[in-house]
């Protein structure tokens, strides 16, 4: 393969603003070593500079906003017993995610296509977060055994009631009006209108997007709101299981098949990770996250055969350790937040 070498973020000045584009359309947008510092550069780069009024950050390819992270190569660092490669890729993601959250101006999010892990981490954090209907949004960790990062656990801690808990057990995959009745999307704009809205944030700046934003369609979930809050607000993942059932619904029937496919270890540990961010700030959720992706990441047998069973061999059909959530060792979530 002979191909020019493009950037997969590439960053310029337009108009009165920062552009970025995470350009790698073939892994959808995944987020790599190399985006990761780019987009640091970009932060240091931009923040001072008053020709910079506002940053619009897209995805590339039409299909994606960013699928997450580059898990594969997390995996095979795993494997390697390379835990440099894996501290380093999470601190320096992480410290994007905190740059993000104190960046001094607008921090325009264009979410048109997949926006998973990752993706939520570069766009949650600092408004405002436009969705089309094309947007399809989720924290899908705990298939692969890891937990909901990227300061997800001070981001879903703080939504309505107990959405944020259904978001990160289920990976329950939102649409774009969804995300805004969720809290984690500002403005819905119809996909045949982003291109003019794109230019228009371009040439005057933020104040250009509310005539652009449509009042979105009602969520998805809304007939499930009040079940969502008494079964994820429960204290444990055996108490959501159990009360899933009580529920007798086809809804209930349905989450509770979806729990029993993910990483008991991992819903557990998530669980945890979540009732842990409600009392934490950004800061010290970031904290917890990276301690926590040096035990689950590293040392835990479940994330190296999630991504296997997602990414690498697509076979749906992971061997988890242990395989159920009765299973669960309590101690052992606890001495995995360091006894804490
Ligand atoms: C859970 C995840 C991720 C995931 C699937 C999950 C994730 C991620 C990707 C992904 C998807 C397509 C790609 C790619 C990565 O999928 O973090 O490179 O082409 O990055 O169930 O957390």
């Amino acid at each position: 393969m002979s191909e020019t070498a493009e950037p997969s973020l590439i960053a310029k000045k337009e108009g009165v603003a920062g552009t970025l584009l995470m350009n790698r359309p073939k892994a959808l947008n995944a987020l790599d070593q190399p985006m990761i510092r780019a987009f640091s550069a970009a932060i240091a780069a931009w923040k001072d500079d008053a020709s910079v009024k506002l940053v619009v950050l897209e995805g590339a390819g039409g299909r994606a906003f960013c699928a997450g992270g580059d898990v594969r190569a997390l995996r095979t660092a795993a494997m390697a017993g390379d835990r440099a490669t894996v501290e380093a890729f999470f601190s320096e993601e992480y410290e994007v995610n905190s740059g993000i959250a104190t960046f001094p101006k607008p921090w325009v999010s264009l979410i048109d296509g997949v926006c998973m892990g990752g993706g939520i981490g570069v766009s949650v954090h600092q408004g405002p977060q436009v969705v089309t209907e094309h947007a399809l949004i989720a924290m899908p960790e705990t298939a692969i055994a890891l937990f909901p990062d990227v300061g997800t656990s001070y981001v879903l801690p703080r939504l309505p009631g107990a959405i944020g808990t259904w978001l990160a057990l289920t990976g329950a995959r939102l649409t774009g009006a969804d995300a805004v009745h969720a809290g984690l999307a500002t403005h819905f704009v119809p996909r045949e209108r982003l291109h003019e809205l794109r230019a228009a944030l371009v040439a005057e700046g933020v104040d250009a997007l509310p005539r652009f934003a449509l009042t979105p369609p009602e969520a998805s979930f809304a007939p499930h709101r009040a079940a969502i809050d008494r079964c994820f607000g429960q204290d444990s993942v055996l108490a959501i299981l159990a009360a899933l059932d009580a529920e007798g619904t086809e809804w209930a029937a349905a989450q509770a098949k979806i729990l029993r496919r993910m990483s008991p270890t991992s819903m557990c540990v998530s669980l945890e990770l979540l009732r842990r961010g409600a009392a934490e700030d950004l800061a010290g959720c970031l904290a917890m996250e990276l301690a926590l992706t040096r035990v689950v990441v590293n040392e835990h047998p479940d994330f190296v055969e999630g991504v296997r069973s997602v990414l690498v061999d697509k076979d749906g059909a992971p061997k988890w350790q242990p395989a159920r959530v009765e299973d669960v060792d309590p101690a052992a979530i606890a001495a995995m937040f360091g006894g804490r």
